[in-house]
């Protein structure tokens, strides 16, 4: 009997129960009160949103199986936050721009393509299982992008900069692929 669990399960990729830690460098320790986005480069308004602003944004309660590049999987983790699609609804992206830099607190980043982060199940988290997300899961705030690569999903998220050309961020300029689909096992360029 095929296990029906299987068909969730990209190639190459084991599943795990724990919730695995991993990031470059330290632990970022962020205050909501402190929390800001800031939205630039090709968009109008730039702006930056605060906590209480994010909060105020209606929320999306989502299910989703994630991927990280070092093998392990974790089905059914379950997050609330505010969808990119509902976020940018007010801003206007410049037709020009077709990727996107995600800056995260501390330096590091990653790209995407604006139609990757724009798909219905990426979130601005700030929950994960009914609880605020710890600093060591990326909180107060992380993106959340199920579909790709969990390196795509950056912790202690503070910037999303709309680019014409692709820039790669921290992991792909390194080697890994710069779009990171996890079904056609796409972990290195
Ligand atoms: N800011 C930041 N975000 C990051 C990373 C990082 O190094 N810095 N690593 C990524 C990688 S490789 C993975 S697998 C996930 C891990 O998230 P977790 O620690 O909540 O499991 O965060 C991603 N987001
Ligand atoms: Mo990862």
């Amino acid at each position: 009997m095929p296990d029906p669990l299987d068909s969730r399960v990209p190639p190459g990729q084991r599943l795990v129960d724990d919730f695995p830690v991993l990031h470059a460098g330290s632990v970022m320790h962020v205050d909501k009160a402190d929390w800001k986005l800031t939205l630039s480069g090709l968009v109008t308004p730039q702006a930056t949103i605060d906590f209480a602003a994010l909060l105020a944004l209606p929320a999306t309660d989502q299910v989703s199986d994630i991927h990280c590049v070092t093998t392990w999987s974790k089905l059914d983790t379950r997050w609330r936050g505010v969808k990119v699609k509902d976020l940018l609804e007010h801003y206007t992206i410049d037709p020009q721009a077709k990727h996107c830099v995600v800056h995260a607190t501390g330096g590091w980043t990653t790209n995407l393509p604006i139609e990757e982060l724009l798909l219905d199940d990426v979130l601005v988290a700030y929950e994960y299982d009914g609880k605020p997300i710890t600093a060591e899961h990326g909180g107060p705030v992380r993106l959340v992008v199920p579909r790709l690569y969990f390196w795509k999903s950056a912790k202690w998220l503070r910037g999303i900069e709309f680019t014409a050309e692709e820039r790669l961020g921290y992991w792909e300029r390194v080697g890994y692929h710069r779009l990171g689909d996890p079904w056609l096992e796409q972990r290195y360029s």
